[in-house]
């Protein structure tokens, strides 16, 4: 089997509406990424049900994340985009993993901790074992790198463990250990409302996060009520990481304008608040609206996004299959 030298694989959950911290973490890095990798872009819906997901509006979830590759600029003739649970190799990879990850890794996971929170007996067994299924995600498709936001760095190292272990188990050299490729300015955007959670989906409050369907009226409203300390903006970075909530408006401003934080702070060194916010919401409106109303226009074709999941299907199984069935022979099944 020829094995690829540049390939991606990155996915995104339909488990709610996209928020910035998706945008300027992961999918605008697609973008510049596409020019130089094979890229398989997931829409993670297999994920996305570890925690409950409402029956009627999942299928909805799922193509808006479509739309939401595309209307970034993901090109879905060069690229492939798909729905994970319509590979179903993902999953048959995953339990082979599952057999290969061991409990105390899992057990060291964080974003499972911070998500069962104090309900850790009651949460679901997928919601455990979620890193292994993202690690069949990636190797699945032999990929090499995987753009992600820096809070998937410590499922990433995992994947790179399971992939190490089978190799050894198995004494093989047959899965590539991927590297992580965390980007841009913005690779943990934080809460507008509190600068030491990140910027998330599940969060109950609105105003904690800007999504990419969001109004001009509400990322305005949004980011004048972000939460900022009294002090104007710095001189410079020094002593920057003790004010999070003035450090996180800063690197989304250097994300959003594709310049560096040092840049941003130069501009802006001593002046309000009140000035800095009114001019990163017109930012903000200006790349994130064209981006809404191509979300809004494909949403209206709904045959036109399920033939390019389709097309994306096709082509991941294509992939997919044979890696899979090179799996099983290593460990012994028969085939
Ligand atoms: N706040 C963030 N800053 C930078 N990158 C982020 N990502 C997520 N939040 C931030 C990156 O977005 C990609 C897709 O994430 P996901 O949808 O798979 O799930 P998540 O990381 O669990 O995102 P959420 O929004 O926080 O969802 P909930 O609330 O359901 O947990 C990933 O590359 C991720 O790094």
């Amino acid at each position: 089997m020829e094995k690829p030298t540049k390939r991606i694989l990155s996915g995104v959950q339909p488990s709610g509406d996209l928020h910035l911290g998706n945008y300027l973490g992961a999918i605008k890095n697609f973008v510049s990424l596409q020019k130089e990798y094979e890229c398989f872009f997931c829409v993670v819906d297999l994920h996305a049900i570890t925690v409950w997901q409402d029956p009627k509006v999942l299928a909805n979830k799922t193509r808006e994340v479509t739309a939401a590759f595309i209307a970034s600029g993901i090109d879905p003739k060069k690229n492939n985009i798909f729905v994970q649970s319509q590979v179903p190799q993902h999953a048959q990879l995953g339990w082979l993993f599952n057999c290969v990850a061991r409990m105390g890794w899992l057990n060291r996971m964080t974003q499972f901790k911070d998500k069962a929170g104090k309900n850790s007996e009651n949460v679901s067994v997928g919601l455990f074992s979620y890193p292994t299924l993202m690690a069949a995600d990636i190797l699945i498709y032999l990929a090499t790198h995987v753009p992600v936001g820096d809070d998937q760095k410590q499922h990433l190292e995992l994947t790179r463990d399971i992939a190490q272990k089978f190799n050894n188990d198995f004494k093989t050299d047959f899965f590539p250990i991927p590297e992580p490729l965390i980007l841009g300015e913005a690779t943990r955007v934080m809460s507008l409302r509190d600068g030491s959670k990140k910027m998330s989906k599940s969060d109950p409050s609105d105003y904690s996060r800007i999504m990419l369907t969001d109004t001009a009226e509400n990322i305005t409203q949004k980011i004048k009520k972000a939460k900022t300390d009294p002090e104007p903006l710095p001189q410079d970075k020094t002593g920057l990481e003790k004010r999070p909530e003035a450090e996180n408006l800063i690197s989304i401003f250097a994300s959003l304008q594709d310049t560096s934080i040092e840049s941003v702070i130069k501009d802006y060194a001593g002046k309000e608040f009140s000035t800095f916010k009114k001019d990163l919401a017109d930012l903000s409106v200006s790349k994130l609206e064209p981006i809404t109303s191509e979300m809004n226009k494909l949403m209206s074709d709904v045959s036109y996004i399920d033939s390019i999941l389709n097309q994306g299907k096709e082509n991941a199984i294509a992939v997919a299959e044979p890696v899979l069935q090179k799996t099983k022979e290593i460990i012994g099944f028969l085939s």
